[in-house]
């Protein structure tokens, strides 16, 4: 077995291991890190695009935001559509606060850029990872590299950033851990399409067909996503299907406004569901990230939410490693779970009021919620505050 000592043992090399890690380095804080996959498949997942106020000022702060500046496309806010209307909603008129968009691949990229400049010790392409001794004061990941040796990374901390399918969460015992989920009739089918994106800011639609949304990535490249069944297979789904369903459900003629389509590059179908795990620490562990809770991404907090864990996990460690301070540590599950409810709370309000169920009470609902979110000043910033991010710590 080979040792290796640190001060924190990650589990995860997603966004919120590698910002965890670089938040910690810059405080003198020690870590390893360890990851199930490569460097290149980690990097090429195609995730979330937008990050909110809260977490570009995160990134900014933290050394990492020269890129997102140069990159980056800043945008005021969003549009609500629905057949015959669409309105603008301005964020920063409403709340002073906007959001970007800046791709989780390229989140992603400048943190490996990061950590590798930094030294960082990130084991990719492990197996058999395994968490020990939560309740001591030496708690230990054990695991076999991608060489085949098994190894033992003994720590002071653990940190479950290790996303929805890892081992972090059913650690924590079954006698102090509570859940809930909620599953989602419906997924969303995405597309990435080499096309300049057709509108200047995100389009949120309903339609009586089913939700759609137009996103993008860049000038040139459209991220677009479409209501499906919850079992659709995505090979029943043509680029010129997709196409079609878009240009209906967007309002394609509506008021001069057309969709252009282009090439698709990628489609997956992605289902649809709430998680929430308490408490998010137990002994020695902490969880960050999708290891403690997942949204739906009508709300764009998946990525949002584990930058904002990792803001308030990182001085947590500092304080409790650097200055035997246990203060914030102690805090940490409480104040986060704040933020994930209230984010939870806007991602499920987001989904239920803009997808379709085929029951007609519910689509008149829907529609008044919109019109409501839509024309009074109240509605536009509620949902504004949600969506351009509470400040860290809320
Ligand atoms: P991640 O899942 O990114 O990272 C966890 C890491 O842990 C992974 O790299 C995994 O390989 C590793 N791991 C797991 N088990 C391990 C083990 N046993 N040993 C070692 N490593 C292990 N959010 C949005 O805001 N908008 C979106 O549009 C959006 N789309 C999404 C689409 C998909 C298909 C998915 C799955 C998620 C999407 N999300 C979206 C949410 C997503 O962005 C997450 O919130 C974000 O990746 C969270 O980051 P992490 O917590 O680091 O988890
Ligand atoms: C995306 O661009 O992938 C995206 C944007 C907003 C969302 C979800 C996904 O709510």
């Amino acid at each position: 077995m080979d040792d290796v000592r640190t001060q924190v043992a990650i589990i995860g090399a997603g966004p919120a291991g590698m910002l965890l890690s670089h938040l910690l380095a810059a405080e003198g804080v020690e870590s390893v890190v360890v990851e199930a996959r490569t460097e290149e498949y980690v990097g090429s997942r195609i995730r979330a695009g937008i990050l909110e106020q809260s977490s570009v000022d995160l990134l900014r702060s933290a050394d990492l935001g020269d890129r997102l500046a140069r990159e980056g496309d800043q945008h005021r806010g969003i549009y609500l559509q629905w057949p015959e209307e669409r309105h603008h909603l301005d964020f920063v008129d409403l709340t002073g606060r906007s959001v970007w968009v800046y791709g989780q691949t390229e989140v992603q990229k400048d943190l490996v850029a990061a950590r590798a400049a930094d030294g960082q010790e990130v084991h990719y392409g492990v197996s058999d990872t395994a968490l020990h001794d939560l309740e001591s004061d030496s708690p230990s990941v054990t695991f076999v590299s991608a060489s085949g040796s098994p190894t033992r990374v003994s720590a002071s901390v653990v940190v479950g950033c290790d996303g929805s399918f890892g081992p972090s969460r059913s650690s924590v015992p079954d006698a102090v851990r509570q859940s809930w989920e909620k599953v989602y009739p419906y997924s969303w089918l995405g597309i990435l399409a080499d096309v300049a994106p057709s509108t200047d800011e995100l389009i949120y639609a309903w339609h009586p067909d089913g939700f759609a949304m137009h996103s993008m990535r860049s000038a040139t490249v459209s991220r677009l996503y479409l209501q499906v069944p919850h079992d659709t297979d995505i090979d029943d789904w043509s680029d010129d299907r997709i196409w079609s369903a878009l240009a209906t459900r967007l309002g394609d003629g509506q008021d001069g406004w057309s969709l252009t389509p282009g090439p698709v590059t990628e489609k997956s179908v992605l289902p649809m569901r709430s998680f929430v795990q308490t408490p998010m620490r137990h002994g020695r562990l902490f969880l960050a990230g999708d290891a403690a809770h997942i949204v739906p991404p009508t709300g764009a907090k998946g990525l949002n939410l584990a930058v904002a864990d990792v803001g308030l996990l990182a001085p947590a460690l500092v304080d409790l490693l650097r200055r035997d301070d246990a203060r914030l540590a102690d805090a940490y599950s409480d104040a986060a779970l704040r933020r994930v409810w209230r984010c939870t709370h806007f991602s499920w309000w987001m989904t239920t009021m803009l997808h379709t169920s085929g029951d007609d009470f519910d689509q008149q609902l829907q529609l008044s919620q919109l019109r409501w979110v839509a024309t009074s000043e109240a509605g536009a910033t509620g949902l504004a505050e949600n969506y351009a991010g509470l400040p860290i710590g809320f």
